[in-house]
């Protein structure tokens, strides 16, 4: 079994590649729920679905989120009835919310919804929220809190962040099969996704860095900047505000109790004797993944790394 962890995005690129690699039926993708929303009163869980989408071949990889040709009609008449439509649920994304919510409402764990809904889509590999229970990504501004989307979507992260903080991860559990997901993997890879908001959730739900902390089999990252640059999104900016350098660096410290090496950009050779001083063996690539051939071959390196999965 190999075990992945990730957010939305840069993550489903790398599982991308990695689902040309490996049986599907041995990937258990542990993903972020912290980004998750309630719209129109609709549970909407953006990362477990761009992962879904995207081993279902549904997805949108030019917007990197959502569904490949999705229409707008829903949305159009909600803002006719006067709703906020800056987060943009398309109509067939919709059902899938609208699937989640009633599973929840009937009593479901969201476990038990993921589950279903990746069976209907076809896809093979365990899916897994992080948790069961509510967690919820609160940025701290300069005028007041927002949500994660309020922050990344509505203001389109221009607003400066003084912390950033994970609302009911402390009572949280984690999800059945997540622990369990981790000490039984031959392999764990972390995925170049935003190591605050994305990675950060994750490794905050009680008992997951732990479990982290405690596998004898390798664990590589994918470092999600260039320089001092995300590939995409707001990473740099709420790395900084959480006091985390932002380099190659900085990601490798966050990661360096768990993770014994780190893929970086070849633009951040230079930083190898820092990353490698952190016990962190660092190996320089192109770790962009414009191209369907980009996704496969970084995946091929991480898993050359990672060596035969006994
Ligand atoms: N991201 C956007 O930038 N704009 C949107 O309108 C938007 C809508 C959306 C709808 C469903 C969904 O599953 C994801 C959606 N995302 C949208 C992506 C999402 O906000 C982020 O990619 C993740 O939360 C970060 O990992």
């Amino acid at each position: 079994m190999l075990t992945v962890l990730t957010g939305g995005t840069g993550g489903a690129k790398l599982i991308q590649g990695l689902s040309l690699e490996v049986d599907l039926r041995d990937l258990a993708i542990i993903c972020n729920t912290a980004d998750d929303l309630v719209l129109y009163g609709l549970h909407v869980s953006p990362d477990l679905d761009t992962i879904t989408y995207t081993l279902a071949g549904l997805a949108d990889e030019e917007k990197g989120w959502g569904v490949k040709g999705d229409t707008f009609a829903a949305l159009e008449s909600m803002r006719k009835y006067g709703w906020e439509t800056w987060f943009k649920l398309g109509d067939r994304d919709l059902a899938t919310h609208l699937t989640r919510s009633v599973l929840l409402r009937e009593g479901s764990s969201l476990s038990q919804a993921t589950s279903r809904i990746r069976e209907t889509l076809g896809v093979k590999a365990s899916i897994l929220p992080v948790s069961d229970d509510r967690i919820e990504t609160r940025i701290v501004t300069p005028r007041g809190e927002i949500s994660f989307q309020e922050f990344f979507v509505r203001d389109r992260w221009s607003q400066e962040v003084k912390g950033v903080y994970f609302a009911g991860v402390e009572r949280s559990r984690p999800a059945p099969g997540v622990i369990e997901a981790i000490q039984s993997a031959a392999a764990v890879i972390v995925c170049p996704s935003n190591p605050v908001t994305s990675i950060g959730p994750i490794l905050a739900v009680p008992g997951v860095r732990a479990a982290l902390r405690e596998v004898e089999r390798p664990i590589v990252a994918v470092s999600p900047l260039i320089g001092g640059t995300a590939v995409s999104g707001p990473a740099a900016k709420l790395m900084a505000s959480m006091g985390i350098e932002v380099s190659a660096c900085g990601v490798a410290r966050a990661y360096a109790d768990f993770v014994d090496t780190i893929l970086i950009a070849r633009e951040d050779e230079g930083l190898r004797g820092r990353i490698a001083e952190l016990g962190v063996e660092p190996v320089a690539t192109s770790i962009l993944m414009h191209s369907a051939a980009d996704k496969r071959r970084l995946a091929r390196e991480v898993l050359a790394l990672i060596g035969p999965m006994c």
